[in-house]
């Protein structure tokens, strides 16, 4: 009886600290991604287009520094970014491929803006004709800081759960 109560009420702790640690990194991370910002771009976020778009063009409030990361994904996950990039001030254009599909496409890029901070997000727009795309082989989605970060944010609350976990085993050996 008296095993199983220690048991859990540390455990209660341990998912306590996990979340407030969670949290101060989520804290940190939204304020460097408002800074410089998309204001607009072409193709629209969201927007419905007859044909596939020669270009994407993704303009930000602020000057983009160095070179920008973009990336355009077909419905069915296939890249349509060509690597012909261009950055004038604060827009940065995209040649794009044509893919044939009708569907969704998404754009994901990050830029970084005058303060250093990088920047990244993602618009879609849709596509009318073309043929019907094949299953997209995962989700085509953009990856925020937390969701790249996932693999150490874990391991990290896992080490906290299993130094906890040692740290009331040593105390149970020790009281017998
Ligand atoms: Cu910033």
């Amino acid at each position: 009886m008296s095993a199983r109560t220690l048991l859990v009420r540390p455990a209660t702790g341990a998912a306590a600290l996990v979340a407030a640690v969670l949290a101060i990194v989520v804290a940190l991370v939204q304020p460097a991604q408002a800074h410089t910002g998309l204001v607009s771009s072409d193709p629209g976020a969201d927007s419905t287009l007859a044909e596939e778009p020669g270009e994407v063009s993704l303009t930000f409030s602020e000057e983009v520094q160095g070179s920008a990361f973009v990336v355009a994904k077909a419905p069915d996950g296939s890249r349509v970014d060509t690597g012909a990039q261009s950055v004038d001030d604060k827009t940065i254009r995209m040649q794009l491929a044509s893919a044939g599909f009708a569907g969704t496409y998404l754009v994901s890029y990050r830029v970084v803006g005058p303060d250093g901070h990088p920047v990244e997000g993602s618009i879609e727009y849709d596509v009318t004709n073309g043929r019907t795309a094949p299953e997209a082989q995962s989700p085509v989605v953009a990856e925020s800081f937390v969701q790249r970060h996932r693999g150490p944010l874990v391991a990290g609350s896992v080490g906290v759960l299993a130094v906890l976990t040692l740290a009331l085993w040593s105390r149970k050996r020790a009281d017998d």
